[in-house]
């Protein structure tokens, strides 16, 4: 039997003991499986329940004629195509314990179900045409999303409206693959005396969307998957206390003790929609203990993987040699210089500062000025320049991205050979070509082992 035809279950809630757990079974057996393991409180027969209705009763393992109640559960019985793989599927929601839910489906195993593989669910909905690829790989981006933007983008893309919009360009590249094609079989039909203004309006069309598409994706990108943001300077300076005001909460200790943070402290904040994975370090000092020194590097370590470094002054105090070699040292890491302590005595040589960095920033983190000020900046630094009015669509997976490049690389190609009265037959070869990249982005082209790499990413029940 072909993989696709069997029934499938799993455990579609999470694994640890919730107030609700759900079993669901995908698949022609789906209803005699169900019918073999639910006994409804109105003893109707499975079978006669009307779809998309939810039905009180139990789950009763019958075992050598005994009858071992389960638990008592909610059974939502649901006729294909109507469902979420477009196959029969049954949805029993159960108390949310780990053993009540192994147990409810080993029993839809023992009747003829094999266990589903990940995101198998959302496969069949693909395989089965529900959705689109581009639509099924937004399923696992609503359910990773780290804020209300990425889960945003997400929603939209599992709507169809970045479908949509591929669907668009597709349709010209088709439009003008068909009218060479056409002319191709008049060999000696020079491509200038083809309607050429027609064909250039088309592509520059199609460019123009392929190219807003390109521009949204550093939005798209960064709204998805967020920036890297490491906090660093000489002990004492002010990191930790810059932390717990950016996350409006005492996460890390501070002290005046120099030293205060012996490991790196790492959150997730939401700065404006953007997801900060922001990180607190070590001060850097010369070392006095092994501890000190294994601190340090962490903070080294760090520093490296940082998308931004935001290098911490002190106001109070002079610069140091310290702030010196930290400054040489991160010449070549983006960096936004923050002065702290704005509210005491200054002593620091600011306009040296402003000499080093493009960006400088003067705040007081203990009395939370100027917190605002730093967020805008990292939100800038986060979508560059090609900050965009609030795009329609947007383009974040990087699977998506990846085939757009292709795609516009091969349309800026096409385009230069219809503007120098080239080949027809290059030109209508690179559409092809571009036309396959939009493809591969809704699945209207696919391999096993792309679906394999894209669907492994799913949880199981999915
Ligand atoms: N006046 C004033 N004091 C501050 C400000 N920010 C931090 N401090 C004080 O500076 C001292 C050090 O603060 P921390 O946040 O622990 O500094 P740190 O850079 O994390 O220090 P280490 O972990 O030791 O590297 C504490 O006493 C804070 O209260 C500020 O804006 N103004
Ligand atoms: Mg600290």
């Amino acid at each position: 039997m072909k993989k696709t035809q069997q029934t499938i279950a799993a455990i579609s809630t999470s694994t640890v003991a919730s107030g609700v757990g759900i079993v669901r079974i995908s698949g022609p057996k789906a209803f005699s499986v169900a019918a073999k393991i639910f006994f409804p409180s109105k003893k109707e027969k499975f079978a006669k329940l009307k779809t998309h209705t939810i039905n009180h009763g139990w789950i009763i393992d019958k075992l050598n004629n005994k009858y071992q109640r389960i638990d008592e559960v909610m059974v939502i019985k649901m006729d294909a195509p109507n469902t979420y793989t477009k196959e029969d599927t049954v949805e029993i929601d159960c108390h949310g314990g780990i053993v009540v839910l192994r147990k409810v489906l080993e029993l839809a195993l023992k009747y003829g179900c094999r266990m589903a593989e990940p995101g198998e669910f959302t496969k069949r909905a693909f395989l089965n045409g529900r959705i689109d690829l581009a639509q099924a790989e937004a399923v696992i981006d609503i359910i990773k999303a780290k804020t209300d933007k990425a889960l945003g983008i997400s929603t939209q893309q599992l709507k169809g409206e970045l479908s949509k919009e591929i669907r668009a360009i597709r349709n010209i590249f088709l439009e003008v693959i068909t009218f060479f094609e056409a002319n191709i079989d008049f060999p000696d039909e020079e491509i200038g005396r083809l309607n050429l203004s027609e064909i250039e309006r088309l592509l520059t069309k199609a460019y123009l969307k392929v190219k807003n598409l390109i521009d949204s994706s550093v939005r798209g990108k960064v709204l998805r998957e967020g920036i890297h943001v490491v906090i660093c300077g000489r002990p004492n300076v002010g990191k930790s206390s810059l932390l717990n005001a950016l996350l409006k909460q005492e996460r890390c200790i501070v002290t005046h003790i120099p030293g205060t943070t012996r490991d790196t402290v790492e959150e997730i904040i939401d700065i404006k929609g953007v997801p900060v994975r922001i990180v607190d370090t070590a001060g850097i000092l010369e070392p006095k203990d092994l501890v000190e020194k294994k601190a340090i590097q962490r903070s080294r370590e760090q520093i490296d993987l940082a998308d931004l470094v935001i290098l911490m002054f002190d106001a109070n105090k002079k610069l140091s040699c310290g702030d010196k070699l930290l400054i040489h040292r991160l010449k070549n890491k983006n960096c936004l210089a923050v002065v702290n302590k704005i509210d005491l005595k200054r002593n620091i040589n600011i306009d040296f500062i402003k000499s080093e960095f493009k960006h400088v920033i003067e705040i007081s983190a203990k009395q939370v000025k100027n917190i605002n000020l730093l967020e805008k900046e990292i939100v800038k630094f986060a979508y560059g320049e090609n900050r965009n009015n609030e795009e329609n669509v947007l383009i974040s997976n990087k699977r998506h991205i990846e085939k757009i490049n292709n795609s516009f690389v091969l349309l800026e190609d096409a385009i230069s050979y219809v503007k120098s009265a080239g080949n027809p037959e290059l030109v209508a070869q690179n559409l092809k070509e571009a036309l396959g990249c939009l493809d591969d982005i809704i699945g209207e082209r696919f391999s096993e082992e792309i679906l394999d790499r894209i669907f492994s990413e799913f949880c199981i029940g999915k």
